[in-house]
């Protein structure tokens, strides 16, 4: 793909969004043509899967639907915004994508990584992002931001040991690919954690 595909991840409240606008203007002020997107999401069918899996439902939600319904949302988001992106040479900056699904869903749900695996080959067959941000943070301190900033969605409202897990699923993710992989203390003052991604965006 002519394109650059970076995604961005971490556990609740670590600074994304905050992050993302730091990304836009770096390539913006390199020239370098892109959009910004996210997932579960991106898509006007996608946005509303997004809707399914964020508010709260009065039934229990089953892991397996749960992350059938990621999945889903990933394929439209590929199939109608990502791929054409990339295969046009627009850089894509995707606020979460697959990373999420192994760390929430097969460690955080305990679903195991076996089951994302296999979707994540029938929905992207090849294609993988050529950085990953990750921000790490203690799981409370990245809570404790998320609460501040308003209403929890149905994620956010899980214990602590799950948001324990999901830190370590990522952790061991971009331990396997130091390649691909950069992980950014995001306990560190805003310009600390923007000095670091800019340095994993120049390497890109
Ligand atoms: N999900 C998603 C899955 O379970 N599986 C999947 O496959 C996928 C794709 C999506 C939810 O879906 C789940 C995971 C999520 O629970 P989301 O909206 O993408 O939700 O993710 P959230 O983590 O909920 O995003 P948030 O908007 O809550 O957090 P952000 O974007 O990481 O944090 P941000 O930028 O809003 O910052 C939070 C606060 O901290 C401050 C900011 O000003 C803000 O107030 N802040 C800092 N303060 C001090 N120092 C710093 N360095 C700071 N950086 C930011």
């Amino acid at each position: 793909m002519p394109g650059r595909f970076i995604t961005i991840e971490g556990g609740e409240g670590v600074g994304k969004t905050t992050n993302i606008t730091y990304i836009r203007e770096w390539l913006q002020s390199r020239g370098i043509p892109h959009l910004v997107t996210r997932e579960p999401g991106g898509t006007p069918y996608a946005e509303k899967i997004r809707g399914l899996l964020l508010e709260h439902q009065e039934e229990r939600v089953d892991a397996v639907a749960e992350l059938l319904l990621i999945f889903a949302s990933r394929a439209q988001h590929l199939a109608r915004c990502i791929r054409p992106a990339l295969a046009r040479g627009t850089w894509v900056v995707c606020d979460r994508f697959t990373d999420a699904t192994y760390a929430y869903q097969g460690a955080g749900r305990q679903l195991g990584m076996d089951k994302v695996a296999t979707l994540e080959q029938m929905v992207q067959g090849d294609l993988r992002p050529d950085l990953t941000l990750v921000l790490d943070i203690d799981p409370r301190e990245g809570l404790r931001r998320a609460r501040a900033r308003g209403d929890l969605d149905r994620f956010e409202t899980e214990q602590l040991a799950f948001f324990e897990s999901v830190r370590r699923a990522y952790l061991e993710l971009a331990a396997a690919h130091p390649d691909r992989y950069a992980v950014i203390d995001a306990a560190q003052p805003l310009d600390e954690v923007q000095r670091a991604i800019a340095g994993a965006l120049e390497a890109l």
